[in-house]
């Protein structure tokens, strides 16, 4: 079963494309977040996953592998997130890559370890804007159609908004939340310290944290645990 999500506030998402020694991933374990996400767009293999997978597997907290690359897919997570990417300006990534991942290994999959999450990409330099040919621009009432497109039509339980690399805008990310019904918005991009996690966490139900586990901004990734717990 993937696991409980919903009581997620706080999330730290790992690159494989990025260095990892167990030196990091305890620091990132210690810091109290509720669960790491194994994902990334650039140059993803199978060894580098495993790599991550075998440096996690000592810990508790849930492991998820967010699938980018259908090459990578590497079982024994807890759960795997499959990014449908609503504003995708290419059907690869709504539904073609999936479709040739399902066509692999559709018979080998527990379904009920997948997660789907409806990406909304709003940093148009990112490389997942660029990889999936994101459309933009997208003014608060396109990014709240796509919103809702994903939460009422293809009845996705996840929305991420994703602004990976740069800080994105809290109000925008409120509007989105406010106007959906039940899903939960995940919001990803450029906190890194706990000013910014606070900020965000009170407009989105799950902040994402990346790339300031790789820099020295790490040392704030505790404090960004501790004020979206008390928000
Ligand atoms: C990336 O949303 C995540 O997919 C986190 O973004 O690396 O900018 O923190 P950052």
């Amino acid at each position: 079963m993937f696991p409980e999500w919903k009581n997620w506030r706080h999330v730290v998402k790992l690159d494989p494309d990025k260095p990892a020694n167990e030196s990091l991933i305890e620091q990132v374990v210690a810091s109290g977040t509720d669960a790491i996400i194994v994902g990334g767009t650039q140059n993803i293999t199978r060894e580098k996953v495993l790599k991550l997978f075998r440096l996690l597997k000592p810990y508790p907290l849930p492991k998820i592998l967010e699938v980018s690359a259908i090459d990578a897919i590497t079982f024994g997570f807890d759960g795997y997130l499959i990014p449908v990417v609503l504003n995708a300006g290419h059907p690869k990534w709504l539904i073609g890559a999936h479709k040739d991942a399902v066509k692999l290994i559709g018979e080998l999959m527990d379904w009920t370890e997948v997660l789907p999450e409806g990406y909304i990409i709003l940093n148009p330099d990112c490389a997942a804007a660029k990889l999936t040919k994101a459309i933009f621009p997208l003014d608060k009432e396109d990014v709240l159609a796509y919103a809702r497109c994903g939460e009422k039509l293809f009845d996705l339980s996840l929305i991420y908004i994703e602004y990976s690399g740069k800080f994105g805008d809290p109000e925008l990310v409120s509007y989105i939340k406010n106007g959906l019904t039940n899903a939960k918005v995940f919001y990803g991009g450029g906190i890194d310290d706990a000013q910014k996690a606070k900020m965000m966490s009170k407009a989105a139900d799950t902040i994402v944290v990346g790339n300031m586990v790789y820099t020295e901004s790490i040392r704030n990734l505790r404090d960004t645990v501790k004020t979206v717990k008390n928000n």
